[in-house]
């Protein structure tokens, strides 16, 4: 009898995948992963240091990869791009919407400037991005867009309203797309990391002045049922899961990479 399973339904091989923002991060981890699943790399960043320092990175790590540099909230710079990478590379099989800013201000004092730029980056952005690959992906019959999501985009907290505000309409966007071109075989999912040890988040791990843990990080770990941040690297597996055929009746699910916060209510205070 046929196997009903064969592990080559997680590779990546001769796939083209763009993940934007990649040159350190999250968004490398997930492109490291996916090249070592067998897919061709392509990635963007704001400007021409950071692109050759994830240049370097990706080299370091044994990848060879395309950096762009380009900013996603720009529509016309990102259409150059995925045609400049379509000529250059080869049409995007795998687009990762990784791209995102934080600005931690509580409400009544962030401006509405500050507000709009974070909509912009980290929910208009994705939008743009994915409207660029989107026709190609159709018209070759089949593609992956993952969009990476947050804790935030289920629950709010003090400080984080523009983010979790924009992270909460990429879980639709994410949703939506997956609703309106599921019949052209595309699979639209999002990842939604728990607290993960990265530049993002070093302002809530910072040692305090008498070196104890920060009381955030302490509040995570005591919040987290596996008592520890998140890394990267954990996100690697299930965004090689969401980009491969291994996924394909997947569609507009959120998968919550957070060591299980989530669904934890929290220890009675001792
Ligand atoms: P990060 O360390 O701040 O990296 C984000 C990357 O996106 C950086 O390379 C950044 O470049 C780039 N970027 C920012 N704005 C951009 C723009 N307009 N155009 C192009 N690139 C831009 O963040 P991270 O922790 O790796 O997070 C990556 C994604 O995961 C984000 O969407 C974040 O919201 C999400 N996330 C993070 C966590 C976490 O705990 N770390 C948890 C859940 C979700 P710059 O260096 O110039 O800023
Ligand atoms: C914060 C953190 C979170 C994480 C992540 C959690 O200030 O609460 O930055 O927002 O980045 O999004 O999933």
């Amino acid at each position: 009898m046929e196997k009903a399973f064969s592990i080559s339904q997680f590779s990546l091989e001769g796939k083209i995948a763009l993940v934007t923002g990649a040159s350190y991060g999250i968004g490398f981890a997930i492109a490291k992963a996916y090249a070592d699943a067998g897919a061709i790399i392509t990635f963007n960043d704001i400007n021409q240091e950071l692109v050759d320092k994830g240049l370097s990175l990706y080299k370091e790590a044994g990848v060879k990869a395309y950096g762009y540099v380009c900013d996603v909230t720009d529509e016309v710079g990102i259409q150059a791009m995925v045609k400049q990478i379509e000529d250059e590379v080869g049409p995007i099989d795998i687009l990762v919407n990784n791209a995102g800013i934080i600005k931690r201000s509580p409400m009544l004092e962030m401006k509405t400037s500050d507000f709009r730029k974070l909509i912009d980056i980290d929910l208009t952005a994705p939008f743009i991005v994915a409207k660029a690959v989107l026709p190609s992906m159709i018209e070759r019959g089949h593609g992956k867009i993952i969009n990476i999501c947050s804790m935030m985009s289920e629950l709010g907290r003090e400080t984080v309203a523009a983010y979790a505000a924009a992270k909460g309409g990429l879980k639709m966007l994410t949703k939506n797309i997956a609703s309106e071109y599921g019949s052209a075989n595309i699979q639209c999912n999002g990842i939604g990391p728990g607290y993960i040890a990265t530049p993002q988040t070093a302002p809530l791990r910072e040692l305090q002045a008498d070196g104890t843990r920060h009381p955030f990080d302490q509040f995570i770990i005591a919040k987290t049922p596996a008592a520890r941040w998140g890394v990267p690297e954990d996100l690697a597996g299930p965004a090689v899961f969401l980009a491969s055929e291994a996924s394909n009746f997947v569609n507009g699910h959120i998968l919550y990479v957070d060591g299980g916060i989530l669904a934890y209510i929290g220890k009675q205070p001792e």
